[in-house]
């Protein structure tokens, strides 16, 4: 039987990927919507470590199955490393991509250094806290408009040197094999046997009430 694992992210964008770069493993990946309404985890934060472990372990412990959850951004150079843990809601609470990607060339504009970074932390957590992390970093240019339509989030604007291309326009499997993400699902892939074994061992155990009969 594969082991069940629930993906906590509600970004369409990184199910897709970690589905494609995780496929043909011996586990089963269900996502928030195969249950019912389940309460928002509060994103706040200070680091994409803190993130990660609160998504995967408030869902491991709510839904009781083990949970993983990626929390991830763009950290540019000429911004101090901003928007960083903040990039979903660069451009507000609301932000769709469109908006984010706008914010971020008015941001850049006349600026010489566009080098950027793509970090990546993915947890793995089980419902009594007990959790796995796992962590990749990419590094490219921010372009100075947008080029291509693959992927999701900032993509359209890094560019990766080596490939001469924007993430947006490398397929999934390209952008797997170079990404922040694909490198640190690399390395969830490469000890997998491991990691199963380590949640078959560390998941409570459910054990009935003893029934005493009462011979009062
Ligand atoms: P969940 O918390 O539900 O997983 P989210 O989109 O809010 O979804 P994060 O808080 O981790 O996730 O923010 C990640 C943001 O960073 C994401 O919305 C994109 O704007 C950006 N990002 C992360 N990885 C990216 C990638 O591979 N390509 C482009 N943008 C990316």
């Amino acid at each position: 039987m594969k082991q069940i694992i629930v993906l906590a992210t509600r970004n369409k964008g990184k199910t897709r990927e970690i589905r494609e770069l995780l496929k043909g493993f011996p586990i089963d990946i269900k996502n928030l919507d195969d249950f019912g309404p389940i309460p928002e985890v509060i994103e706040d934060g200070e680091t994409f470590d803190d993130n990660a472990y609160k998504k995967a372990s408030f869902t491991a412990k709510i839904l009781g199955y083990p949970a993983m959850a990626d929390d991830s951004g763009l950290c540019v150079e000429a911004l101090d490393g901003a928007p960083g843990v903040y990039s979903a809601r660069y451009a507000g609470k609301n932000a769709t991509d469109a908006d984010n990607v706008n914010k971020m060339l008015d941001e850049l504009q006349g600026k010489e250094n566009r080098n950027a970074a793509f970090k990546c932390v993915i947890s793995i957590a089980v419902p009594t806290g007990a959790a796995l992390t796992y962590e990749g970093e990419c590094k490219g240019v921010i372009t100075k408009e947008a080029f291509g339509d693959n992927g999701f989030g900032y993509d359209p604007l890094f560019f990766y040197p080596e490939l001469n291309k924007t993430f947006a326009q490398l397929t999934i499997q390209e952008k797997g094999r170079v990404s922040h993400r694909g490198k640190a699902l690399k390395e969830i892939a490469d000890e997998i046997d491991k990691i199963i074994e380590w949640i078959d061992i560390i998941m409570p155990k459910f054990q009935p009430a003893e029934y005493k009969e009462d011979k009062s």
